[in-house]
């Protein structure tokens, strides 16, 4: 979509933002080469993590050293080879990982196109609670459970719902009309990517028409609801900070 000179549907306000796919600019990171990544929240926003697109030339790669950062990652469209723990996987669209604090990983020789969404966040260990362990996974693969009840809003969970892990990622497909049950208001800090489809966000107390390839950050406490709209079912990938103490 071509915006008139000088506007942008981007917002980036104290306790969350939206960020429209106009606005996008790369910064190199470290470790990849032929391809571009796009900082699209980090903590210098207010995060506590960070969302990064990259979107990949044929000959691209992205190599992540061992320290104490984690990584959940999810293929949009393309595909690529993830060498994680000791595995060496072909992603296509759909396909994620998790990769723990303390592995490396790589993802090469990757389709010219390939975009791949990373959350990264420091590893929060807890006490008595084992260190989490390397996923690779399809979404294809996992089932859609209905939200609260609702058959048309539907939740895939991607990663193990268990205490080892201090962060969550999955999607939520509705069907058009359907709704988040309720304006959620939660310690837990939220950063989505828009699958498909469109609908209307409410973050605080503005509401954003919103579309594919548009990003949003809800920070801890941040009310929030969603609304399908249009023909098409609508779906978005999140990350939600899970299962730590509260102080
Ligand atoms: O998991 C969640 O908190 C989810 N229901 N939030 C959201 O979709 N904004
Ligand atoms: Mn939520």
């Amino acid at each position: 979509m071509t915006l008139p000179y000088g506007q942008t549907r981007t917002r980036v306000a104290a306790r969350h933002a939206l960020i429209a796919p106009d606005g996008h600019v790369k910064s190199m990171i470290p470790g990849i080469a032929g391809a571009t990544p796009v900082t699209l929240i980090n903590p210098t926003m207010g995060a506590r993590f960070a969302q990064v697109l990259i979107t990949f030339a044929a000959g691209g790669r992205a190599e992540y050293p061992a320290d104490g950062t984690e990584t959940a990652g999810y293929v949009e469209t393309g595909g690529g080879t993830l060498t994680l723990g000791g595995k060496k996987e072909k992603l296509g669209p759909g396909g994620y990982f998790f990769a723990p604090a303390g592995t490396a990983w790589t993802f090469t020789a990757p389709k010219a196109g390939t975009r791949l969404t990373l959350f990264q966040k420091a590893y929060a260990s807890a006490p008595g609670i084992a260190a989490p362990a390397a996923v690779i996974g399809d979404a294809r693969d996992v089932k859609g459970e209905p939200f609260l009840g609702d058959p048309d809003a539907r939740l895939q969970v991607l990663l193990p719902d268990v205490p080892e892990f201090d962060l969550a990622m999955n999607i939520f497909t509705y069907q058009p009309g359907a709704t988040l049950p309720f304006v959620e208001t939660h310690v837990m800090e939220h950063g989505l990517l828009m699958l498909a489809g469109q609908g209307v966000y409410r973050l605080e107390d503005s509401w954003y028409p919103v579309a594919a390839g548009d990003v949003i950050w809800m920070a801890s406490y941040c009310p929030q609801w969603f609304v399908a709209m249009g023909k098409q079912p609508a779906s978005y990938l999140y990350y939600k900070d899970v299962n730590r103490a509260a102080l």
